[in-house]
């Protein structure tokens, strides 16, 4: 063998294993493509959840600009606020003796007690200042009633009263939400599997949400997700183009 078929004939197999070790979501074929009939979900992505908030969400800031970056991806994007009153029912202040992450029974049964967060109007409720979804066509706000909590975008907790999102989401011909936000264990998690439950298909983009994780709870919330069909993806496995 020549020198410099030697070369090429080492390029070649230097390739082939370079290829081989490539993982496959890497592949474009391994991409997911949001059609013009999905819709991005934005949770909850407020001051109270983020570092310096009410009730931070631990690296809550950090979901930012991976939304913002698959933001450009869907032509559908719902923003949801975490929207409370003074002295709401989910609020441990509320009640005399009780302190924050304790449990409380409501009249539609268990209520975690949350720090006063996200009160109508104030700074804290207002959306991440380096949130930018200029194409986004809906906000929606939640828990606004005093007495009824809402993690869920689509159902207050009394798992009765419904928000509209559903409604609004089929009357444009919506079939699939990609869900992220925060937290991944309550509001992002109760949307996704409430989405299910009305009968869009829905994937939660995993590195676009963090977790509250109380006693274990972001384990437990994927583990439900999981068996209500959420589908549990990475914002790197978004087709771009
Ligand atoms: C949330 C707790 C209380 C959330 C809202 O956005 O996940 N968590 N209120
Ligand atoms: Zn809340």
């Amino acid at each position: 063998m020549k020198p410099q078929d030697r070369r090429s004939f080492l390029n070649s197999l230097t390739l082939v294993g370079l290829s081989a070790a490539l993982p496959l979501p890497a592949l474009a074929a391994g991409k997911v493509k949001p059609a013009a009939n999905s819709a991005l979900i934005v949770v909850d992505v407020q001051n109270c959840f983020v570092t310096g908030g009410t009730l931070p969400v631990a690296k809550g800031e950090e979901v930012v600009p991976v939304i913002n970056k698959i933001s450009a991806a869907f032509e559908n994007i719902v923003i949801t606020q975490d929207w409370h009153t003074p002295g709401h029912a989910s609020f441990a202040t509320t009640y005399p003796g009780k302190k924050p992450f304790e449990t409380t029974t409501l009249k539609y049964g268990m209520q975690v007690l949350w720090p006063d967060h996200c009160v109508q109007g104030t700074d804290d409720a207002a959306l991440h200042k380096d949130l930018k979804l200029p194409t986004a066509q809906l906000i929606i706000r939640k828990g606004f009633r005093k007495g009824v909590d809402s993690y869920s975008a689509f159902e207050e907790a009394d798992r009765k009263t419904t928000t509209g999102l559903a409604g609004y989401l089929k009357a444009r011909g919506i079939k699939t939400v990609f869900v992220t936000g925060l937290a991944t264990d309550f509001c992002v998690a109760w949307t996704a599997m409430d989405a299910r439950k009305a009968g869009f298909e829905a994937y939660v983009i995993e590195d676009a949400t963090r977790g509250i994780d109380l006693n274990g709870s972001v384990a437990a919330a994927w583990k439900q997700m999981a068996a209500k069909g959420v589908r549990r993806i990475q914002s790197g496995d978004i087709a771009m183009a």
